[in-house]
């Protein structure tokens, strides 16, 4: 077969990192951020390279996600949150808001966005996705914002 084929490396040769972080939630979205940093460090990236901005909920990230790729500053951008079922609507508002407004964000500034925002059910389903049994979202997050950073240096 010869079929050509574009995937992104693994590796950081690089490329700069803006990550959007909410504070509700911050005993666990805490946790993804170590992943995201862990991880791209690991990969190559240097600290001088990432840069981090604190907003307070997942509504607000979209926004602040926004300015971060309008400043042109940055190869991909990491979403990090976390959103947990209450007992009203109201998770359905804060999760769609956030995801809708994090896919315009990537559209528009043609700008990979990585969602590492949770959107779960129980707190123990988040807990599971924030460096224990489930993996961490964040560290996911990152590694798909390597891998879309180098395949769109080569793609398209
Ligand atoms: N923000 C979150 O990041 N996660 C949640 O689970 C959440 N819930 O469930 O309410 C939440 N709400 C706050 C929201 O993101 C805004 O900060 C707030 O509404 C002010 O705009």
């Amino acid at each position: 077969m010869n079929i050509k084929t574009y995937e992104g490396e693994m590796v950081v040769e690089g490329a700069k990192f803006g990550i959007v972080i909410s504070r509700f939630n911050s005993f666990l979205v805490e946790s993804l951020l170590d992943g995201a940093l862990d991880t791209i460090l690991r990969h190559g990236g240097k600290e001088d390279d990432i840069e981090i901005v604190r907003v307070p909920g997942a509504v607000e990230i979209p926004l602040a996600a926004k300015r971060m790729a309008a400043s042109k500053k940055y190869d991909a951008i990491i979403a990090l949150g976390a959103v947990i079922r209450g007992g009203t609507p109201h998770f359905e508002f804060v999760a769609s808001e956030n995801s809708k407004g994090l896919a315009q964000v990537c559209m528009d500034y043609d700008l990979p966005v990585a969602f590492g925002v949770l959107t779960v059910d129980t707190i123990e389903q988040a807990i599971e996705r924030s460096g224990t049994k489930a993996g961490n979202k964040g560290t996911e997050a990152a590694l798909s914002a390597i891998e879309m950073v180098n395949l769109l240096k080569n793609f398209a």
